[in-house]
């Protein structure tokens, strides 16, 4: 990068909180896809007015500027594809307001998910998305790829929480959006435009959130099945006898592996497949689910737990939430999908995949948000077998095929970013596709924010990059335009 630009960057947010070591650039290099692309710089602003400062420079220099939360996105949102600098946004981790009376909380987009919960917790309120990386995911990454989680399936997702913004647009101008009230529709919903933009249009600065009390109570219930279909086909089923599970997740036999040896009452051996179900509520309303809960259950193919105490549940999500890195140990590497589905589909997705990873002769194993037909397709595979690379993403593409066919989408909660976008016309009409890539240049003309992610053509297919097998971005030169 240009001495004159580490300069101007410098005092703009002071040499202190600016890093242009390869050590310091290496660690933003990353993010839960295990892709590594090198920034040139990476800069640790600490308000609105330095991002203006650095988003009106990067206009004047045309470099890359790449919003990053706590690079735990798993399609390379946060990845600097074409240099650049990196914007790191810990710094910006102060939870400014929790507004008891209105239910309304005011952070700013560096606060850690669960570090919110736990402190709305103490008020009795609660923030409800939920993603597996709560523990270290932050705020403004959920907000800019609309994260999910299990407990989507009764409280929806991170779009329905976020009522309010603070954006500095990549034109540097720093702009407000929404409400701080229940209703509000003056205008275009902008906000909502914002979220899920995955970081191409505007840098969040604060998130006005909206919140629920916190239930009085919760029951927690381990179904296991000796057959895959029973345990898939009892969802839609769940659903039609007005239960309101607050979370229903799936995990397939090889996903059950995965992280059996962190359940102190792991699954009988022979189980193909489990659910965990969860109701919350007042205590009156958890009883009255659970009765009809164990009504339905009577006579069906499978067994019932329920978790008996907090450490027994917690346990039990502990280890749901670890299978994404656990799989690591049956082959080096992934592709991670999150293909939603309807619900009365969830049997044929998982019986695709069966036969996918028969046909191609892969790891394929399924888990995920089944209450909301979100599953989790994680293709295992080892790259620097080339063959068995070229296998996994060929089942990938037939995956998406039988995605769309099944009347599914292709990602529910992790975005398009780059490993994604080759694949967007198969799902998005082509007029929206056009209307979405004019208003990223509308709102991004000189294209500095975020390049390389939902539209471009990344080359999914031939390129499922490692740390080491990336290209280097730091020959690129800054003065280039990038677009
Ligand atoms: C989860 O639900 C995450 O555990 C990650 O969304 C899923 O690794 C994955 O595919
Ligand atoms: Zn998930």
């Amino acid at each position: 990068m240009k001495r004159e630009i580490i300069h101007a960057l410098e005092k703009i947010v002071g040499k202190a909180h600016l890093a242009t070591s390869t050590e310091e650039c290496a660690c933003y290099s990353f993010d839960g896809t295990g892709r590594s692309f090198m920034p040139e710089a990476v800069a640790f602003p600490d308000s609105p007015g330095q991002i203006s400062g650095i988003l009106r420079l990067a206009n004047r220099y045309r470099f890359p500027v790449i919003p990053r939360g706590a690079g735990s996105g798993m399609t390379g949102g946060s990845l600097p594809v074409r240099g650049g600098l990196v914007l790191a946004m810990g710094r910006m981790n102060r939870i400014i307001e929790i507004d008891t009376a209105n239910m309304i909380a005011v952070v700013e987009p560096g606060v850690i998910t669960g570090e919110l919960q736990a402190r709305l917790a103490r008020h009795r309120l609660k923030y409800p998305p939920d993603p597996a990386s709560l523990k270290f995911c932050s705020l403004g990454g959920n907000v800019a790829e609309c994260a999910g989680g299990p407990s989507a399936v009764k409280y929806g997702v991170t779009r329905d929480y976020v009522i309010g913004l603070e954006v500095v647009l990549p034109t540097g101008e720093i702009m407000r959006t929404g409400v701080r009230t229940e209703k509000g529709v003056v205008g275009y919903d902008l906000t909502r435009l914002f979220i899920g933009s995955e970081g191409t249009l505007g840098v969040f600065t604060r998130l006005v959130l909206r919140l629920v009390p916190l239930p009085a109570a919760r029951e927690t219930f381990l179904l296991t099945f000796s057959s895959l279909r029973s345990a898939t086909t009892l969802v839609a089923a769940i659903f039609r006898t007005g239960l309101t599970p607050c979370t229903l997740e799936y995990m397939d036999a090889t996903a059950i592996q995965v992280v059996r040896d962190r359940l102190d009452h792991p699954p009988p051996p022979r189980t193909q497949a489990l659910l965990i179900l969860e109701f919350d509520g007042s205590h009156a309303e958890v009883a009255r689910q659970r009765q009809r809960l164990e009504e339905f259950l009577k006579g069906q193919d499978l067994t019932c737990r329920r978790a008996e105490n907090d450490t027994e549940r917690e346990e039990l999500w502990q280890a749901r939430r670890s299978i994404s890195p656990a799989t690591f140990a049956l082959r080096p590497d992934k592709i991670s999908e999150d293909v939603v589905v309807p619900r009365s589909r969830i049997p044929d997705l998982v019986e695709f995949t069966s036969s996918l990873a028969g046909r191609y002769g892969l790891t394929i194993l399924t888990f995920g948000h089944a209450g909301d037909g979100n599953i989790h397709v994680n293709i295992m595979f080892d790259r620097r077998e080339r063959q068995e690379q070229d296998r996994a993403l060929a089942a990938r593409k037939e995956l998406f095929r039988q995605v769309v066919e099944l009347g599914g989408t292709l990602s529910g909660e992790h975005g398009i970013g780059i490993t994604k976008s080759a694949f967007l016309p198969m799902e998005v009409d082509p007029v929206a596709l056009d209307l979405m890539q004019r208003i990223k240049h509308l709102f991004d003309p000189a294209g500095i924010l975020n390049p390389g992610k939902i539209f471009s053509q990344f080359t999914a297919d031939s390129k499922v990059s490692t740390p080491d097998a990336s290209p280097s971005p730091r020959h690129l030169r800054i003065d280039r335009k990038y677009d």
